[in-house]
């Protein structure tokens, strides 16, 4: 039974906050940007009958493990700085079909439209991370300003970049010891590019996306947020001290000792 106003919702108030704060730091020009948000049946159940489907759209591939779970996903075309005036006309709710081939809306998009052209990336990642943790909750993709500068720059190799990014500031390898993946340049909204996304998040949380932008995976909007804020702080430094000259850097022992302090483990192979 529908007891409450969805404006009211804390997810509602959580996608508005983050998209916000994404558009505020300048990682969400235009539309730039799409985030998805798996939610569970009870937190909505109050604001919304996830029996009422509005419409059925065919999945651009099928995601059979992801059937009958609830997503908030941002709309293709809309404006982050947007989403906080009219969270109905910028977001939908939709569920998986129980075949996995479809999606089914159950709230928002009023002024039509669909959900974020990268859908099969958000998806997709969210499958694989949800093997690996069950607390797994939000994909969050944004143009990073000093992540996509650090791609025209640095070496491509993700093994070498998430080491320059652990040599930026010293808790980064405590942050995201698993490092970066790296996807090259590749067309946006694809189906390749989300397969080739979710084959990185088997083991990280961060996908970089050469030249475009950056993937974060969390069991929240904090998580997912501090992930990614963390790993372009870090590209920022990168830039900033590669712009005058770096004279020393954070030593791989150091960063050993590092990791044997905070009782985390590298990636191998990054040492
Ligand atoms: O939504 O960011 O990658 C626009 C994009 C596509
Ligand atoms: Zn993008």
């Amino acid at each position: 039974m529908i007891i409450y106003n969805i404006n009211e919702a804390p997810f509602i108030k959580e996608m508005c906050d983050i998209t916000l704060k994404l558009w505020e730091k300048g990682w969400a020009e235009r539309n730039g940007g799409n985030i998805s948000y798996l939610l569970r049946e009870e937190e909505v159940a109050p604001y919304l009958d996830t029996q009422k489907v509005i419409s059925e759209v065919a999945l651009p591939m099928p995601f059979p493990e992801l059937k009958n779970k609830i997503f908030m996903v941002s709309g293709s075309g809309k404006y982050f700085r947007n989403v906080i005036k009219n969270p109905a006309d910028t977001l939908i709710i939709l569920k998986i079909s129980e075949d996995g081939k479809h999606y089914q809306q159950l709230w928002g998009l009023v002024n039509g439209g669909c959900p974020t052209s990268e859908l099969a990336s958000h998806l997709k990642c969210h499958a694989t991370r949800l093997k690996h943790d069950p607390e797994h909750r939000v994909i969050l993709h944004t143009h990073a300003n000093a992540t996509i500068a650090m791609t025209f720059a640095h070496d491509l190799d993700e093994k070498k970049f998430s080491k320059t990014l652990w040599q930026q500031i010293t808790e980064c390898l405590v942050v995201f010891p698993e490092g970066v993946g790296i996807v090259p340049w590749m067309v946006a909204g694809t189906i390749d590019l989300g397969l080739a996304s979710a084959a990185k998040m088997e083991y990280c949380r961060i996908v970089i996306w050469a030249h475009h932008g950056i993937m974060g995976a969390g069991s929240n909007f904090d998580d997912a947020f501090g992930l990614v804020e963390t790993v372009d702080k870090a590209a920022d430094i990168y830039l900033r001290s590669a712009a005058v000259g770096i004279k020393q850097s954070i030593t791989s022992a150091e960063l050993r000792a590092l990791a044997d302090a905070f009782n985390v483990t590298p990636r191998d192979g990054i040492l």
